[in-house]
């Protein structure tokens, strides 16, 4: 199968940090990901401040989500996130020496257009995002709806999740 001319699908990649300055470092990320290969910047939600969800006991995030148009294959561009990643998450240390730092970015696919995937490195959707009110809110700002395959539709599922302490953050 060939997937070197397949048709570009709509992608929306969560963004989400709480270290160092999330704000800042995200407002890069955006910019970034404006020069993904064999992809077309469609637009960013704004930025959000939230609750951590899951392990409670740490700071609140910033998230927020961008929606691509790309003819990457879902893989390929896994891993031009996880370079993404990568490049954000160093950080200089206190002393002379480079050290590499805790992670200042995430960055997960949560949607690629209507497909399902379960392999070992790439679950497709995202397999939290119809739980997550941190990933839903900022992508419904983009969307006026949208498919979960295999879960129905994003609103419903927000409307079935805390969405409290969820704050829109004036700048961007
Ligand atoms: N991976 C599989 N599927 C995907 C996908 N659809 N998108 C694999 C991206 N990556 C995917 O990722 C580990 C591996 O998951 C990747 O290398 C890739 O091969 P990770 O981000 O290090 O995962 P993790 O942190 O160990 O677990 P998890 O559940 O994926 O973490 P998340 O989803 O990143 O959640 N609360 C708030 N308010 N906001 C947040 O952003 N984020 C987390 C971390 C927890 N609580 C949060 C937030
Ligand atoms: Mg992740």
């Amino acid at each position: 199968m060939s997937t070197r001319n397949s048709p570009p699908v709509l992608a929306f990649i969560g963004l989400g940090g709480n270290l160092g300055d999330p704000v800042a470092t995200l407002r890069s990320a955006v910019h970034r990901l404006m020069t993904v290969p064999r992809s077309r910047f469609l637009g960013a939600s704004r930025f959000y401040r939230t609750p951590a969800w899951g392990e409670r006991d740490q700071a609140d995030f910033v998230n927020a989500v961008v929606a691509i148009e790309t003819a990457l294959p879902p893989k390929p561009l896994l891993d031009e996130l996880l370079g993404i990643e990568r490049e954000f998450g160093r950080q200089r240390g206190s002393d002379t020496q480079m050290r590499w730092g805790p992670r200042t970015l995430d960055l997960d696919i949560l949607l690629y257009g209507p497909l399902s995937l379960a392999t070992p490195g790439l679950t497709l959707p995202h397999p939290h995002l119809h739980e997550r009110a941190f990933a839903l809110v900022p992508l419904l700002e983009l969307v006026d709806d949208i498919d979960i395959p295999g879960q129905g539709s994003a609103r419903a599922a927000l409307a079935r999740v805390d969405r409290s302490g969820i704050q829109a953050l004036s700048d961007r």
